[in-house]
């Protein structure tokens, strides 16, 4: 069974949300709260630790029921079944995509090629664990036998996101190992990860699902030389290199022994690997019951997105919004705000995860689409983003939904920094809603004792017009199991929007073009280079050597 290829503007549901459009034009948030006072019941949910709201949001009742029926004309039941089954939903890639299986809370069997996986997704994160351990402990030793204390993930893209994004998302659990990112292939930067690091004390993980990426095998080959001509002895690298991989050929060749290579498969995304062995420097950051949390977490979301309502299906409904704005309001960015540092790195773990995903201009039967697909993904931690771009959120002429994430506890109890961070938090999406209309500005300036002129002057500056959306989600704290469930829910979102949309979420082609033409340049002669553009061509001659 394939994807259904429905073409969602032919839909019924389509047709009566444009009708409902014209009608909603006008809706103003604020004033819904008045008209229906269920609203709130009604667009909120909660499920285990967290709270949702999405009654801050252009939308009623009505718009959810709507939406709601054009999940269900575009086939996601049977979408749902066949993502968590292992069907080869991946179609362009002839893959399945099972990401899921890597945290299923039973460890349910799931079939690949009449092959069921659970077991390998057992073993492999048992060796995890188990390595992990080894070197959180100390018995796991460098060559000279002193024990490890810094961890270089080498990776990039989906090798490196999620991995870094999670590390620093669970700071506050992590042991005394440093864990460093090496991703871009600017040599500058590999020398600023290597600077502070000493080769008897460090490992490499060198993560590549295909082990042919150009950024990841060039810094792999230079954090090699640079372990080698300080150490000088080849078999050393046994003791501080690992990989993680589906290609063990290359591993092979690179001189990592089959032992120290942790396997992953093709039915994983990179960009939602973090859950398999692509997450080992989590791991080794936060030691394997921390890990296994998140897996739970995230195992837990998916059994409420498979099993809830979609009345009540916490990623069903994110989808459903992001459609209603891009499709209908013509909102062409989404602003990812968490309330705290922890997850500053959130907003671009998700550009990818949502850009790569659903920057698709044709649909599942290759057809150029007539609609806009995909969202821009930006966004900054809370407060700080308040003191940077809120300004055009609150006053200016783009329409920018926005998703609010904050966490009732802190960490480390801080109550009185707590209290006001979550004042911030509560605040903007108020502020953010309500605005500030033109007759309170003038009874502030005129209560500020400023004279008539200066108040018909400094007015229309101050005010806010407000109805901008938000959705809030309010999470009881921060931990291993909470962003597991937080990411996955963003995942399942993910999902959601490219049925709806008709296209296919989980190949990436549109990255494929530039890898193409930087390795033409990379070996392009005098000769060849004469034919192409003149500004390619200039561009060539002043970065040349
Ligand atoms: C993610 C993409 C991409 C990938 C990197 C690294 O979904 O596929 O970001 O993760 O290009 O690829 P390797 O892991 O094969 O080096």
């Amino acid at each position: 069974m394939s994807l259904p290829t429905h073409k969602p503007t032919d839909l019924a549901a389509w047709e009566a949300l444009s009708e409902h459009f014209k009608s909603q034009k006008s809706l103003d948030i604020q004033a819904c709260f008045d008209q229906d006072p269920t609203r709130l019941d009604t667009l909120s949910t909660v499920w285990e630790d967290f709270y949702v709201d999405f009654s801050k949001n252009r939308w009623t009742p009505e718009t959810k029921q709507l939406l709601i029926d054009l999940a269900k004309q575009a086939g996601l039941g049977e979408a749902v079944d066949a993502y968590f089954s292992g069907e080869k939903i991946n179609q362009t890639e002839n893959r399945a995509v099972l990401h899921t299986a890597l945290r299923s809370l039973n460890n349910d069997a799931v079939f690949v090629d009449g092959e069921n996986v659970a077991p390998g997704v057992s073993e492999t994160l048992a060796q995890m664990k188990s390595f992990s351990e080894k070197v959180i402990s100390g018995s796991w030793k460098g060559h000279s036998g002193k024990p490890i204390t810094d961890i270089v993930n080498i990776g990039i893209g989906g090798s490196d996101l999620g991995p870094a994004m999670v590390v620093e998302a669970l700071a506050y659990y992590r042991n005394h190992l440093g864990v460093h990112f090496m991703s871009n292939v600017e040599g500058d930067h590999v020398q600023e990860v290597l600077k502070p690091l000493d080769p008897e004390t460090t490992l490499f993980v060198i993560v590549s699902k295909s082990f042919t990426t150009q950024e990841t095998l060039a810094n792999a080959q230079t954090s090699r030389k640079w372990f080698l001509d300080q150490v000088g002895d080849e078999s050393a690298i046994a003791n501080h290199f690992v990989a993680v991989s589906t290609n063990l050929e290359q591993i092979d060749a690179f001189g990592i022994t089959s032992e120290n290579v942790f396997p992953m498969n093709d039915w994983v995304g990179g960009r939602f690997s973090l859950w398999s062995a692509v997450g080992l420097s989590i791991c080794l950051a936060v030691g394997g019951d921390n890990f296994s949390a998140l897996l739970q977490g995230a195992g837990a979301a998916d059994q409420h997105f498979k099993s809830t309502p979609y009345e009540d299906n916490i990623p069903v409904l994110m989808a459903l919004l992001s459609l209603w704005y891009n499709n209908f309001w013509g909102a062409e960015t989404h602003a990812i705000i968490p309330y705290t540092q922890y997850l500053r790195s959130l907003p671009a773990y998700l550009q990818q995860g949502i850009m790569e995903s659903n920057g698709k201009g044709v649909d599942r039967l290759g057809n150029a689409v007539d609609y806009t697909t995909g969202n821009i993904i930006w966004g900054a931690s809370g407060t700080n983003a308040q003191h940077a771009f809120f300004q055009l959120m609150h006053q200016g002429t783009k329409l920018i939904p926005a998703d609010f994430i904050g966490f009732k506890e802190s960490l480390y109890g801080e109550d009185s920094h707590q209290q006001k961070l979550m004042a911030n938090f509560i605040a903007q999406t108020q502020a953010l809603m309500v605005g500030k209309d033109r007759q309170t500005v003038e009874q502030e300036l005129k209560a500020q004792g400023k004279s008539t002129t200066e108040i018909e002057t400094l007015a229309p500056f101050k005010v806010f017009e407000g109805n901008r959306p938000t959705t809030t989600l309010l999470i009881d704290k921060l931990t291993p199991k909470s962003v597991g469930s937080l990411v996955a829910f963003y995942e399942h979102k993910i999902f959601v929007e490219g049925i709806l949309w008709n296209i296919f979420s989980y190949d990436q082609w549109g990255v494929e073009l530039g890898k193409q033409l930087a390795n033409n340049i990379l070996k392009a002669d005098p000769e060849q280079q004469k034919a192409l553009d003149p500004s390619t061509q200039a561009l060539l001659q002043k970065t040349s050597k």
